[in-house]
């Protein structure tokens, strides 16, 4: 059985990082496969969040998710706070995980900086409450930017040590050979890791002080155009061939924007755009932005003020996924040895 699990922090305003390298995939996904898509608040307050800003985070993001064509009724959506079998299966995982498998994390590293000894013992637990996510639903497929790559890496290597700990009893209480999936990644296109528009070599993120370093999904067909006639380029015209992308990461990265928003290769829009200037590129690009994302945007505006349909859309979320989460865990205590 084939399940999808992924999840979008409820940390600030989505971006077009978040949107091509997740959201857009997560939507494709629902042809094929069960979908669970988690608003991952659990995970917001691993670095501190003002409780009314959070609040209507979460609200933004499920907005977000259904603005995007994530069809809540077909598949799930739902906030990790409200599905205590998250923070519970956590506990046990941190048990089977090892200090030196989170030592070698690259985000926790980055994100704690130079002030490690402050930072919250959540932000250093993060992986692990990922890895929980994932394995409450025994999730086979995870949709996610490159930056998450690793952190998948954590979570497989937790399932093996886990199914092999564990052997003996996963096999006594009738699960087989193996008790977690070793779930797989899914990182592909030309958009997994979408740069800043102020420089190229900084990951397009949330918590960029400058809004002109970003596209966020509801902003307006102005704001766009204004912030990709910005954007850093360089004053050479588009190469044709892909070869050409190497050494200027600010062209780069928009060739990839404009080939994941218009569902082709980097070089079949070098093949359009080779020999022209950028003032041409961009406003191609432009166009095609607002094309894709001015529904979006509306679609987000309208549930703004449709809050208790929102949170109606969680609450049953939260229900079907605590039904599969809770099946899980019960099956995790009787494997670890718990009486319950
Ligand atoms: N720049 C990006 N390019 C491609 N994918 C990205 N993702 C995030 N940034 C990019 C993917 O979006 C999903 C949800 O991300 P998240 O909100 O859970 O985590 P994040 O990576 O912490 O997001 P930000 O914007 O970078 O926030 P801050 O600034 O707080 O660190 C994930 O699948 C992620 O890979």
């Amino acid at each position: 059985h084939q399940r999808v699990f992924s999840g979008v922090q409820p940390t600030g305003n989505l971006h077009l990082g978040n949107y091509l390298g997740a959201i857009v995939k997560f939507v494709a996904l629902q042809n094929t496969h069960d979908c669970i898509y988690c608003v991952v608040d659990l995970h917001a307050i691993t670095v501190p969040q003002d409780p009314a800003e959070l609040k209507a985070s979460i609200r933004k993001v499920t907005a977000a998710y259904l603005a995007a064509g994530i069809d809540a009724t077909k598949h799930i959506v739902f906030n990790q706070s409200q599905v205590a079998e998250h923070a519970e299966l956590t506990w046990i995982l941190n048990c089977v995980a090892r200090l030196g498998w989170l030592n070698r994390m690259t985000q926790f590293k980055e994100k704690a900086g130079k002030d490690r000894e402050n930072v919250s013992v959540g932000l250093y637990d993060y992986p692990v409450l990922m890895a929980a996510d994932i394995h409450a639903y025994r999730a086979t497929h995870v949709p996610v930017g490159e930056d998450q790559k690793q952190h998948l890496e954590l979570a497989r290597d937790i399932a093996q040590k886990f199914n092999l700990d564990f052997a003996a009893s996963i096999a006594e209480h009738g699960h087989g050979e193996a008790f977690f999936p070793l779930p797989e990644p899914l990182i592909q296109g030309p958009a997994t890791r979408v740069m800043s528009l102020r420089d190229g070599t900084k990951k397009m993120s949330k918590s960029d002080p400058s809004d002109y370093s970003r596209i966020n999904l509801d902003d307006d067909a102005d704001t766009i155009a204004q912030k990709i006639r910005k954007a850093k380029t360089d004053p050479e015209p588009l190469p044709s061939e892909i070869a050409g992308l190497a050494g200027r990461p600010e062209l780069d990265n928009l060739v990839g924007i404009f080939a994941a928003v218009n569902e082709e290769t980097k070089a079949q829009v070098l093949q359009t755009f080779g020999g022209a200037n950028f003032s041409t590129f961009k406003a191609a690009l432009v166009d095609l932005l607002v094309a894709r994302l001015a529904p979006i945007g509306a679609e987000m505006s309208r549930l703004s003020r449709e809050e208790s349909y929102i949170d109606s859309v969680l609450a049953d979320g939260s229900s079907r996924a605590r039904a599969i989460a809770a099946e899980t865990v019960k099956a995790v205590k009787d494997i670890v040895g718990f009486v319950r």
